[in-house]
């Protein structure tokens, strides 16, 4: 009785999660690093420079490891034409140094309003994330702090960042840890290349390892999250 009850417990967890696996859309650009480079997996052709970072043991298969100065990965021009956007990746930080260290950002300062799109630590009083976000309704670019979800050095963490057209949201580990209003569409400029571990303009350098970058052009649910999580790089 009791092993039927747990039977019937995971298959009331799982259905969602294999549903929303299920539905998942292509990503626009996607970096395992199995291949110790930045090689983009899904073909779409949008492959990325290393500038220093190296290989290391990741999360799954292989990371990239960041030194906290001056590496980086470079994705080139790369705009969201849908007006949504989902941006994800796995992290371990070594440390919070750079209080604020860039995981993925397209921006051509560390000026708020500099920002196209942005997905951060910051740390004042414990670290969180931070997402920044332009889009075309007028208003700056608005940045908004994770209420909840403490981030620690020294382990994998999940860290997602998504907009539907109505709401900012950041995940940890496939749960909603803040949400805030914005509208419009994702502003694009291709002259502002989108950065992996460090801010396009050099500044706020990302120490540790980063794994699994992934970028939709669509606003992920927290169940489609947990399904990439769960999945591993298939
Ligand atoms: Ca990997």
């Amino acid at each position: 009785m009791v092993k039927r009850l747990i039977l019937l417990l995971c298959l009331t967890l799982s259905g969602p999660v294999l549903q929303a696996r299920a539905e998942l859309p292509s990503p626009v650009a996607h970096y395992t690093f199995d291949d110790g480079d930045a090689h983009e997996v899904t073909g779409s052709g949008r492959e990325g420079r290393v500038h220093g970072a190296a290989p290391f043991r990741g999360i799954r298969g292989r990371s990239m490891s960041f030194d906290g100065q001056d590496d980086f990965i470079s994705l080139g021009n790369l705009d969201i034409d849908s007006g949504e956007i989902t941006m994800m990746a796995w992290m371990l930080a070594y440390s919070f140094r750079v209080h604020d260290a860039r995981i993925i950002s397209k921006s051509t300062s560390t000026a708020g309003n500099d920002h196209i799109f942005m997905l951060s630590t910051f740390d004042q009083h414990g670290a969180r994330l931070r997402f920044r976000l332009k889009t075309d309704d007028g208003f700056p670019t608005k940045t908004y702090i994770a209420p909840l979800g403490h981030l620690y050095a020294g382990e994998w963490i999940h860290v997602a960042a998504t907009y539907d057209g109505r709401h900012m949201r950041l995940f940890k580990d496939g749960v909603e840890v803040g949400k805030t209003s914005k509208t419009g569409r994702v502003a694009m400029d291709p002259r502002i290349p989108v950065w992996i571990g460090r801010n396009p303009d050099g500044r706020r350098p990302f120490h540790g390892l980063i794994d699994d970058v992934r970028i939709y052009d669509r606003a992920l649910s927290a169940q489609q999250i947990r399904a990439i999580i769960e999945e591993g790089n298939q």
